[in-house]
């Protein structure tokens, strides 16, 4: 049995749990719901960083970081592969999930930047951040279009689309791409992305 440590919120942890998903492993999974930033004991004893997602394998084996969890299923469960074998699509399915793995970050920057109080706050940041999401949504539509199928790039996207309309609902990324919120709404019924919808 492995055991995840998540956050129903947070999207770097359910790009893990789509991941586990597609991979028909989740009922192999022990899901465990916890607020990092309460700074739980039992995060903290697996895990140093105390973030989410956590993933403890049946090994006992704890893996943080969710690209880092990504490419140990990827070697421990290859099927179905959410990586292409072959390059130059391995190489592009990486590099998007790349871009997708920053705009999750960026935005988690902005969220953060927010909670501060506002004495604090950097304007130059967030406008930096803000410039740099309508850059990488508008790639994502465009030239770093998911590939086909749903693999580490597609679900990596889709979490972070679902986060951006999560934590920064008046941000007009459709209106930036339409192609991408197509996308994002064809891939929006997979049973995965549905199980994993952060609560509303
Ligand atoms: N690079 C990590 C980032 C994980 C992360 O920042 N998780 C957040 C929740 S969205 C967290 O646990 N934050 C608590 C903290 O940083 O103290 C990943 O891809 O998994």
């Amino acid at each position: 049995m492995m055991k995840l440590f998540l956050s129903p919120t947070s999207p770097f942890a359910r790009k893990v749990k789509v991941a586990l998903i597609e991979k028909n492993l989740y009922p192999e999974v022990e899901e465990i719901r916890v607020d990092p930033w309460s700074s739980p004991a039992e995060l903290i004893r697996v895990n140093p960083l105390c973030q989410v997602p956590t993933l403890v394998t049946s090994e006992g084996l704890a893996l943080a970081n969710s690209d880092s969890i990504l490419a140990w299923l990827e070697h421990h469960c290859p099927r179905p592969a959410l990586l292409p074998a072959g390059d130059p699509e391995r190489g592009r399915s990486l590099a998007i999930a790349a871009q997708a793995q920053g705009l999750i970050q960026y935005t988690v920057d902005i969220v953060l930047e927010r909670r501060r109080p506002t004495s604090q706050r950097s304007v130059t940041f967030v406008d930096r951040r803000m410039a740099a999401i309508l850059r990488v949504v508008t790639a994502l539509g465009g030239e770093w279009m998911p590939l086909p199928g749903f693999g580490i790039d597609g679900i990596g996207v889709a979490c972070a689309l679902g986060y951006l309309d999560l934590r920064l609902p008046e941000y007009p990324w459709r209106e930036a791409s339409p192609t991408l919120a197509h996308w994002f709404t064809a891939v929006a019924s997979r049973p995965s992305l549905k199980a994993s919808a952060p609560p509303t």
